[in-house]
């Protein structure tokens, strides 16, 4: 019993990576309101929600992806900050 379970194959799945966003005090909190809506599909009541979290506790994860689309959402909102001279930070870690 003892060897089947330790040689029990496990499910292969790829790493997800979380997506974080960072507080700052220059970011306005409607650009952030709008990112969160524009960039993860967020409602109106949840964008304000975890916008809020992260302006209290510093930062907050809004999503798990696969690393491509990981990537591509903190570059989308990495570039859309710039554009618009603020200096919000989006990052990605491991789960
Ligand atoms: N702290 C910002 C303010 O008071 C708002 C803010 C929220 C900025 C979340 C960044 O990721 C952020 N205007």
């Amino acid at each position: 019993m003892g060897i089947a379970l330790k040689t029990r194959p496990r499910t292969q799945r790829p790493p997800m990576y979380k997506v974080m966003l960072l507080n700052d005090d220059y970011t306005p909190m409607e650009f952030v309101v709008h990112v969160l809506e524009r960039f993860f599909g967020m409602t109106h009541e949840q964008a304000f929600e975890i916008m809020l979290t992260v302006h209290k506790k510093g930062l907050a994860v809004v999503g798990v992806f696969s690393f491509e689309v990981a990537e591509t959402k903190v570059m989308q909102v990495m570039d859309f900050a710039r554009r618009h001279q603020h200096p919000l930070q989006c990052t990605m870690e491991k789960e």
